[in-house]
């Protein structure tokens, strides 16, 4: 049933006309897959059984059982990596290069069972090969069942304790705690369109969060091969071939988070104008609409940083082709744009249409880059340009090819690329969107078939990118925005939520997909604002700009045939409560760069559960309808049709309105005032909050409570790789006088002229700069380079 719709959605896109060749390609398909996919056979399930001996190596020790090899290996005392054999080991791809330290151990014999210990943790090995797992308190932490193998695939099986919440496995359209259902570890286009429950999705990665009293813990599973994770009371995690290999950790959040981007990467510092808005649609089509487009932002005084081209600019949907009747002078249209500050970016698809006329084409046959099928035979498939090769990104030859294909787009000033359909998808008329399973992979020499590579296509594509960017343009970082992806994505791309509806459901379940895949190392992502596949009413609309405000990436964007979606189409007062949350993002922009910054050092996702700082609270954890947005904005977007309030259970501590300063006390449920115009935000006391307008900075000041807090601001020029610097303000209150203290370092300049201080929450009677006292005005004076700031407050 759900393929039918999914049918008659792409249909709708795409017409009849080609809807011939998604019958011919299902039919092949199928006759490829029969003809030479290996019929494994489904033998019983076989555990390990009896373990025989084991050797002690480096950072760990190898177990022999009399039908499977266990290998324990110790990345660090807290980070252990688990591999069960036979089975063909992963490639790598997902991680970064890193060399881990060698870590003491102490292999403990008595007669049932083994126990291997760090000095943070025990693994306890019983005879039967069943692990279990002892952190800080020496309480159990995991217990896993003995694997099983069933043919090639692996079973493993995961007591959850009945608290226990699940987070990650990352993109997912549902609640924030993944819990109680069955999820695919396979990429999959969704198809046009697609709310809540729909599984799975574009970006796969078995990774998650298991928070549960006694202490948390991430486990990462790196295998690509199909699979599944379903949850009840116990958890079940099935992969259909290779090795059973995964690493875990234990611990608190930050330090789970830390652990895993040691391992699989962080995200670049992005270009600073990749924070900015962005404006697209499926459907502007030519010159004309762009410059319209562009007209229509600054007449309407709207700040604009991207405008995304999508399929329409290529010439017949030629991959790295631009159609020069509807964009004659592409590079023109770019300088013209980039003097306004406004960049351009294009879509890029993998499929590259077969045709004995076109350059790509023609050097990917030659190059021998392009996927094959067993007997040798180049993989075609229909996509947008008809009948289509695909480079093979498992092959670094073929990445490099691909790679040196995008100095075609550079050369012409586009600053971003943006990558879909790489699933990878294909039109098919009936079964799966995608590549037959037999069809041949690289895999860096190692080669195997589709079952291995489907989920790191999008993953490799853009590796491939990325490196051509880093190469090409050596003196600007790269900027990419990935539909799809697999762990370890985040050191390449951005990534967007796909074709959501257009609908409040969809809206409400965006803040659990942003976050579910924050807890799967992918910290930047956004969806498209307003649904992709329908049309949004004012209201919808004007909710959903105000959640993407506060969101890594912050895009409009919608298919073909929905009405038009500039702000300004939808009248007043759409139009000025959208150029108020506009402005109050680039205001924002000295904070957001500042999360990018500690995205980049310390693997920390911008946007945050409530509960992150807070874990012990259970109250938290399920709620999935606000978030942390950084360290110190806690926004509570407004996702229900017809609201002008909202409740929400506040963590603990203090907290600021942001929109009059009022104190508020959290760690209860709280009315939060939320007409059409705003979107209730607090601000933890202690908090030193960056805004900037022009190059003015104005540091919004929320006094704590007692004790003191930090708050840090990143600076450098905003793209390319030279100096930076870190201003920490450290803020303490001590006998009714508040005290500020900036430390700086690094070498870059501070790039503002003017400082502005402004006090929230209280009243301020004097103030004294580096010991001079200075005017007070309205709670705010102008500052400049200071070492300290002391101010006499009233009342306090
Ligand atoms: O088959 O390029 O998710 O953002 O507008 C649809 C056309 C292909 C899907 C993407 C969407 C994009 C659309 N693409």
């Amino acid at each position: 049933m759900r393929d039918f719709w999914k049918v008659l959605n792409v249909l709708r896109f795409i017409g009849l006309r080609q809807f011939s060749r998604f019958v011919r390609y299902a039919v092949l398909r199928d006759i490829y897959n029969r003809r030479w996919g290996e019929r494994v056979p489904s033998t019983q399930g076989a555990g390990p059984n009896n373990v025989h001996g084991h050797v002690v190596s480096r950072s760990g020790a190898r177990f022999q059982f009399r039908e499977m090899g266990l290998d324990i290996h110790f990345l660090t005392p807290d980070f252990v990596r688990i591999t069960w054999t036979p089975g063909s080991l992963p490639v790598g791809y997902a991680l970064e290069e890193t060399e881990w330290p060698q870590v003491d151990i102490e292999v403990q014999d008595t007669k049932s069972r083994t126990i291997l210990s760090s000095s943070e943790m025990d693994i306890v090995l019983s005879e039967d090969g069943s692990l279990t797992y002892r952190a800080g308190t020496g309480q159990s932490l995991r217990r896993e069942a003995p694997p099983q193998r069933v043919g090639e695939a692996w079973i493993q099986q995961i007591d959850l304790k009945p608290e226990a919440q699940i987070f990650g496995l990352g993109e997912r359209a549902g609640s924030l705690n993944v819990r109680g259902r069955s999820y695919r570890l396979w990429n999959s286009d969704a198809g046009g369109s697609y709310g809540p429950g729909s599984d799975p999705l574009y970006l796969t990665i078995p990774v998650y969060v298991c928070l549960q009293e006694e202490g948390s813990s991430l486990i990462f599973y790196e295998n690509s091969f199909d699979g599944s994770v379903s949850m009840n009371d116990r958890l079940t995690a099935r992969f259909e071939g290779g090795v059973l290999r995964y690493y875990i950790a234990f611990g608190a959040l930050e330090h789970l988070f830390e652990r895993y981007t040691a391992l699989t990467g962080r995200p670049p510092l992005p270009p600073r104008w990749a924070l900015g808005y962005h404006q697209s649609r499926w459907g502007y089509k030519t010159e004309a609409d762009v410059l319209d487009v562009v007209e229509g932002f600054a007449k309407h005084d709207l700040p604009l940083s991207a405008i995304h081209l999508d399929i329409d600019y290529m010439d017949g949907y030629r991959i790295f082709s631009v159609d020069q009747n509807r964009f004659p002078d592409l590079t023109r249209l770019a300088s013209e744009l980039r003097e306004k500050g406004i960049r351009l970016v294009t879509i890029i698809d993998p499929g590259v249409k077969v045709d004995s006329e076109y350059e790509v084409y023609k050097e990917g046959i030659a190059g021998d880059h392009f996927c094959k099928l067993p007997d040798g035979s180049v993989l075609q498939a229909p996509v947008w340009p008809g009948w289509c090769a695909f480079p093979d990104f498992t092959s670094s030859k073929a990445r490099a090819w691909w790679g040196s294909q995008y100095a075609r787009l550079l050369d012409q000033g586009i600053c971003g690329i943006w990558h879909d359909m790489n699933e990878p998808t294909t039109f098919t008329a009936w079964g799966e969107m995608t590549f037959p399973e037999v069809t041949q992979h690289d895999l860096e020499g190692v080669r195997s078939d589709h079952r291995q590579a489907h989920n790191l296509y999008g993953l490799l594509m853009n590796q491939a990118g990325f490196e051509a960017l880093r190469m090409l343009r050596p003196d600007h970082r790269p900027w990419l925005v990935s539909r799809s992806g697999w762990a370890g994505l985040q050191r390449y791309a951005w990534n967007w939520t796909g074709d959501t509806e257009s609908t409040w459901r969809a809206l409400r379940m965006t803040v659990a997909t942003v976050l579910n895949l924050g807890f799967s190392g992918i910290p930047y992502t956004g969806p498209d604002i307003g649904g992709f596949s329908h049309h949004p009413d004012a209201e919808l609309y004007t909710r959903w700009f105000q959640l993407a405000t506060f969101l890594p990436f912050f895009r409009t964007h919608s298919a073909w045939d929905t009405s038009r979606r500039e702000p300004w189409v939808f009248g007043e007062p759409t139009l000025s409560i959208v150029r108020h949350f506009l402005e109050l993002r680039y205001r924002l922009m000295p904070y957001l760069y500042t999360l990018a910054w500690e995205a980049n050092k310390f693997g920390l996702p911008l946007v945050r559960p409530l509960f992150w700082s807070q874990e012990a609270d259970s109250d938290l954890w399920s709620i999935d309808d606000a978030f942390m947005l950084g360290e110190k904005l806690l926004v509570a977007p407004v996702l229900e049709e017809g609201v002008q309030s909202r409740k929400l259970r506040l963590p603990q501590g203090h907290w600021y309105d942001f929109w009059d300063g009022t104190l508020v006390q959290g760690g209860s449920e709280v009315d939060l005032d939320a007409p059409l115009t705003r979107v209730p935000i607090l601000v933890a006391a202690g908090c030193v909050l960056p805004m900037e307008v022009e190059d003015r900075l104005i540091l919004h000041l929320y006094p704590p409570i007692e004790g003191d807090a930090e708050s840090r601001l990143f600076n450098d020029a905003g793209d390319g790789y030279g100096t930076w610097r870190v201003d920490r303000f450290e803020t303490v209150m001590e006998e009714g006088n508040l005290r500020i203290t900036r430390s700086s370092e690094g070498d870059y300049p501070f790039p503002y002229t003017e400082v502005e201080l402004v006090l929230h929450g209280i009243f301020c009677r004097r103030a004294w700069v580096d010991g001079r006292e200075t005017a007070v005005r309205d709670n705010r004076f102008v500052v400049v380079n200071f070492k300290m700031v002391e101010l006499e407050i009233e009342g306090a």
